[in-house]
């Protein structure tokens, strides 16, 4: 099949599908400036992520935590929703969609997208480690480390750090979705962290046809009906337009 045969052949799954399902990670925000974890100009190539992004890492140095994710609350603040992220929202408005994201930016909902579960929590919360109170938060400079204003404890990112089980709600609703997918896209994820990495497997052996969409094929691949390679703010827009290419 040529490139050309495989995405009309995926666009005709797509629109014969009564829902559509999504799971991205951070190669969907890449074209909007936000780099990603593992590739190329990755940020776990310049930052350990045991130092920064584990609970023991929190405990150690509250502070150093917080200067990481301040840090990228600003980098994040600057950038916009891209292509890729505008086509599915605009999708959206003729057929339900869910998005399983691994990305804590907010640009899913910023482009417009209703229905999205945040699998490994928001940077644009902080949650009381001591009375576990969840605040919307999207101040770029504070005194650090912020202390919760209803007990006086210690507030931290509301993110899913390594070594943290994800929220069971959470989870529950996106494992329904997966088991239920007609048609999954997975799209600019590596494949490489629990539980996300194991999604698109899921739902491929609940009978859904999974599509993943990446720069290049990944650990995963094998598992899925087909991968289409290419940039997710190029391909996502012809996927999902509602005229014929
Ligand atoms: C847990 C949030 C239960 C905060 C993140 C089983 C086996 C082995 C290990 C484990 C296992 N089960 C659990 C583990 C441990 C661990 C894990 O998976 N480790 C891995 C690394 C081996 N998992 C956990 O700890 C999870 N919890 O399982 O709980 C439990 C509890 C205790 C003990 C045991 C079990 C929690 C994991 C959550 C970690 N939190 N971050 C923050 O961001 O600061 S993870 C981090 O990776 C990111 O935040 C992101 O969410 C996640 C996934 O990364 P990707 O999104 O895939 O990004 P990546 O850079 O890797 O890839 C980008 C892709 O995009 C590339 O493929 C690239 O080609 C592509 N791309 C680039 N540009 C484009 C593009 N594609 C298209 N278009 C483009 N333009
Ligand atoms: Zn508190």
């Amino acid at each position: 099949m040529t490139d050309h045969e495989l995405i009309q052949d995926v666009r005709e799954r797509i629109m014969k599908a009564r829902k559509l399902v999504f799971l991205t990670g951070a190669g969907i925000s890449a074209e909007s400036g936000i780099p990603t974890f593992r590739g190329e100009g990755g940020l776990w190539r310049s930052y350990r992520a045991m130092d920064l992004a584990t609970p023991q890492a929190f405990s150690r140095d509250p502070v150093l935590v917080w200067e990481f994710y301040l840090w990228r609350r600003r980098l994040i603040s600057g950038c916009r929703p891209n292509p890729a992220h505008e086509a599915i929202a605009r999708f959206e408005r003729s057929k339900p969609v869910l998005i399983i994201t691994q990305n804590i930016d907010g640009l899913h909902q910023k482009a417009g997208s209703k229905e999205v579960l945040e699998i490994h929590g928001s940077i644009w919360r902080s949650r009381c480690v001591r009375c576990g109170r969840r605040r919307h938060d999207e101040r770029l400079e504070m005194e650090l480390p912020p202390l919760c204003d209803l007990c006086g404890g210690l507030e931290r990112p509301d993110v899913v750090w390594f070594g943290e089980s994800l929220d069971e709600v959470i989870l529950r609703a996106a494992l329904d979705a997966l088991r239920s997918a007609e048609v999954l896209l997975v799209v600019g994820t590596s494949g490489v962290v629990e539980p996300a990495a194991s999604f698109g497997r899921f739902a491929a052996s609940h009978g859904a046809y999974v599509v993943e969409v990446n720069l290049e094929r990944t650990a995963q691949s094998p598992y899925y009906a087909c991968t289409i390679l290419g940039k997710a703010g190029e391909v996502l827009p012809q996927l999902l337009s509602l005229e014929e290419s």
